[in-house]
């Protein structure tokens, strides 16, 4: 008999349709007015033969071969084992590492982003356990907005997220505003997921809303799908990593016009002369004015002064997404969107001024916040050192080193043993050739894993998990109201745990348990969350009781409305009233704490810096085009490439990759061939689609392909299916943010002649019986 169960995913809520115990389907929920086809086909990986099913430990590592430097790890053979035998290691391991290395050489920043649900949180389990056992080196920042998070608290002060609730709602926007001109776009596809989960997908109705309100759009990337056909946008293709440029043409053109925002200026902001005579070439000899700004960024002079115009004559919005500043100076864009829409007249204004993020996810400008709710509770790491996140490699490489980190000096920490539970650094991190040297480096690498994706293969010892539907759990997304049951559909694959299971069985053996599970099992736990949210709230009035809401699938939480601390609003209104937590209280269009760090790649006002990589370098002889490595439409990263809504995308089983007729005209590229693209750093083969929705000089290759390197301990070895990281940089933005500049690329791309080999990403490593 079917049964129907409520399903949490960071892509939405679904239902499961099981019978006697099997997953036969993944439906839409009905009230979900844009589901996301991603959920469906998770049913396809979810018994697939990349499923991790028992404990495995590489051989070398097991047999007590050297394991550092020149080890095996990424070509060797597994040996499966029990589970009592890898509990018995791994705790051995980190004792042994703890007394001889001490607790930092453990490293448990673990980025990644796991599945939904408050209790299975990869990290937060992770973290947990490993601060009860000592403690760890953590990480710092995300991939996602590293650059973003550092340099808006120096410029609007605040939590780096607090931007979330501070801008504009889509409800504001399409009621206030005239004219929305977005840097990299609005992209829909990527309004598929919200962290932690979500119950109706809403970012799609309210853009319609926005134009039917007669809302106008600018899309300013090197991609014309960024936006949605039903905005109608104007397309103002972009020089990728020279927004910063087109914000200082546009800017240039205000001031000596006189349409800037003088009022808004002197009272809300600090450092605007100095930061004018930058623009108008004071300091440099160069003035900033339209005609400069088209030279670099390839959009014409009259486009420049039109914004520039429309942007000070009407209700305008200035929004930049994050992938502008996953780049080279990162920083810039995001520091000079903020200064352009204070100059704009608009900052502060309903409906109007800036914002970032909007449709990167199905929450940001939809609802500014919701009640709090309970999640693994975190214990304080009694180990200080952390790295930024994007510097994995470097630490690897070069422990000891010391390295700038927003006004800090950072000593990079000797990593011995490496444990990744929720998150997948042979998808995420740039330049996997240098990763994978890098990784050579530690004496053990743990990781929890549901798959044999590029980050098991790469383990010494790989500990198989249940996947989020495998379990029992609730989800809450990032601002969405929802709680969302998510009842376990089926039993673990194999002998594959939760996180939670597995980390108590090491706490036991190394004397923490009870600190550990509190002696509540996991269903308490779930229960227990539940319940503290609920208490919290005020109980009944609040929220139904646990078995009402697990019955029912679905609560709604109270939304959190302002006024928010920051708001620019209040800010227009008293700035002496209402400051900002900046040093000046106002928006801080030169920063006297920035320019004291120093930094030549980061100064006190926003500035253009020449990308290392961008199609006027002259690198662009031999690699003419520019990658564009977004995110996937097809999946969340590298999570469900193996679903069925991925893997029918794939072009000869390969990733596609987007070309410009013409660029593909000059190389003798057809749709649908097997093309290698490829850099110094490496190469990887994709299936070519053709279109003009990319410009001339980009080629767009998504993220998350499963890496699945010919030799995998050869440098620069051809990839078979179209991982775009086996091309990208191993840069930090700057000294100040040190985030990943995974956007900063040059490629080459000719069709493949050679015998087409077979895409073994999704085959297991050889696998042995214990001996
Ligand atoms: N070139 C380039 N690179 C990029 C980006 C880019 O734009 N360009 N974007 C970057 C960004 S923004 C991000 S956020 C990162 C994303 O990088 P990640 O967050 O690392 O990517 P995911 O594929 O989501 O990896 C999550 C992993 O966790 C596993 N997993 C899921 N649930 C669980 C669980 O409950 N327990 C355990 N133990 N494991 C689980 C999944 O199987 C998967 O392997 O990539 C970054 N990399
Ligand atoms: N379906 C799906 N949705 C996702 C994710 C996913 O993996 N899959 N990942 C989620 C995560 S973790 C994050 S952080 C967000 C990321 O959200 P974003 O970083 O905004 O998303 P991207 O798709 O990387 O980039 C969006 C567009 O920016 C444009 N762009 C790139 N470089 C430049 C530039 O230099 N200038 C300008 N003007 N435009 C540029 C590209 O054309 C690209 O299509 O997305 C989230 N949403
Ligand atoms: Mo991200």
């Amino acid at each position: 008999m079917e049964r129907r169960m409520s399903v949490a995913t960071h892509w939405g809520s679904f239902v499961a349709v099981v019978d006697s115990g099997r997953l036969v389907r993944i439906e839409p929920r009905d009230d979900d007015p844009a589901p996301s086809p991603i959920g469906p086909g998770m049913v396809v990986a979810a018994d697939d033969s990349a499923r991790v099913l028992r404990p495995a430990v590489r051989r070398g590592w097991l047999n007590g071969e050297p394991r550092t430097h020149g080890a095996a790890r990424g070509t060797d053979a597994f040996v499966e084992v029990s589970w009592d035998h890898a509990i018995t290691l791994v705790s051995d391991e980190l004792r042994r590492v703890r007394s001889q290395h001490g607790d930092s050489a453990v490293f448990g920043g673990s980025y990644g982003w796991a599945s939904a649900g408050r209790f299975h949180n990869a990290q937060g389990q992770l973290q947990r356990f490993l601060a009860l056992g000592g403690g760890y080196t953590d990480s710092r920042n995300t991939y996602s907005t590293a650059a973003l998070e550092v340099i808006l608290p120096h410029v609007i002060g605040g939590h780096p997220w607090s931007y979330q609730s501070r801008m504009p709602m889509w409800g504001a926007i399409a009621e206030h505003c005239e004219l929305v001109v977005a840097f990299g776009g609005l992209a829909l596809k990527n309004s598929q997921i919200n962290p932690g989960g979500l119950a109706k997908h809403q970012t799609r109705d309210l853009q319609r809303r926005c134009r039917e309100a007669g809302v106008e759009f600018v899309n300013i990337s090197p991609i014309r799908s960024d936006t949605a056909d039903f905005l109608d946008a104007e397309w103002l293709p972009v020089v990728p990593n020279t927004d910063t440029a087109a914000m200082l043409g546009i800017a240039h053109t205000m001031l000596v016009n006189g349409w800037h925002d003088e009022d808004f200026l002197r009272r809300c902001c600090v450092g605007f002369d100095r930061f004018a005579a930058y623009l108008v070439g004071e300091l440099d000899g160069v003035r900033k004015d339209a005609a400069w700004a088209a030279g670099i960024t390839g959009i014409s002079r009259e486009a420049i002064t039109d914004l520039a115009r429309r942007l000070t004559d009407r209700r305008s919005l200035i929004v930049v997404n994050y992938a502008v500043q996953r780049a080279d100076h990162g920083e810039q864009p995001i520091w000079m969107s903020v200064v352009l829409a204070a100059m704009a007249g608009s900052m502060g204004r309903p409906g109007c001024g800036w914002g970032t993020g909007y449709a990167t996810m199905d929450a940001t400008g939809v609802a500014e916040g919701r009640a709090s709710v309970a999640t693994i509770p975190a214990v304080p790491n009694p180990v200080p050192d952390f790295i930024p996140v994007a510097r994995i490699a470097d630490t690897l490489l070069h422990p000891g080193e010391v390295i700038d980190y927003d006004g800090k000096r950072l000593t990079l920490p000797e990593l011995r043993l490496v444990y990744w539970c929720g998150g997948n650094p042979f998808h995420h991190h740039q330049d996997l050739h240098r990763l994978s040297r890098a990784w050579q480096a530690p004496d053990t690498v743990v990781v929890h894993e549901a798959w044999w994706n590029t980050t098991a293969k790469f383990a010494d010892i790989v500990l198989p998990v249940a996947t989020g539907l495998e379990r029992d759990d609730f989800a809450a997304g990032f601002s969405d109201p929802h709680l969302v049951a998510m009842p376990k559909v089926r039993e673990p694959a194999g002998e594959s745990r939760t996180d939670h299971r597995i980390f108590a069985a090491l706490a036991a053996r190394l004397g923490f348990e009870r600190e550990f599970t509190e002696s509540r099992s996991e269903s308490d736990w779930v229960r227990h969350l539940y319940e503290q949210t609920r208490a919290a709230l005020g109980g009944d009035a609040a929220l139904p009781g646990f078995d009402d809401f697990w019955r029912n699938s679905t609560a709604e939480l109270p939304a959190l409305t302002g006024p928010f601390h920051g708001s620019f609003e209040a800010l227009r209104a008293d700035p002496r009233r209402s400051p900002l937590s900046t040093p000046s209280g106002r928006i801080e269009i030169f920063s006297e704490e920035i320019d004291s760090f120093g930094y030549d790649d980061c100064a006190g006002h926003p500035r253009w810096y020449e990308p290392a990589e961008w199609l006027h370098a002259g690198l662009s002889d031999r690699f003419p085009l520019h990658l564009i490595s977004n995110q996937p439409a097809s999946r969340l990263h590298s999570q469900y490439d193996n679903g069925g809504h991925s893997l029918a995308s794939k072009i000869r089983g390969r990733e596609p990759v987007t070309i410009h007729p013409s660029v593909a005209a000059a190389r003798g590229i057809e749709s649908g061939m097997v093309v290698r693209v490829y850099n110094d750093r490496g190469s990887c083969l994709a299936g070519a689609v053709l279109s003009d929705d990319v410009m001339p000089g980009v080629v767009q290759l998504a993220t998350g392909a499963w890496w699945d390197p010919v030799r995998p301990g050869l440098s620069g070895t051809l990839d078979r299916h179209g991982n775009p990281n086996a091309l990208t940089a191993d840069r930090p933005c700057s000294r100040l943010s040190q985030g990943p500049s995974a956007l900063s690329a040059l490629v080459e791309i000719e069709p493949y002649d050679g015998p087409l080999p077979e895409v073994l990403a999704f085959a297991p490593p050889s696998l042995e019986p214990p001996s």
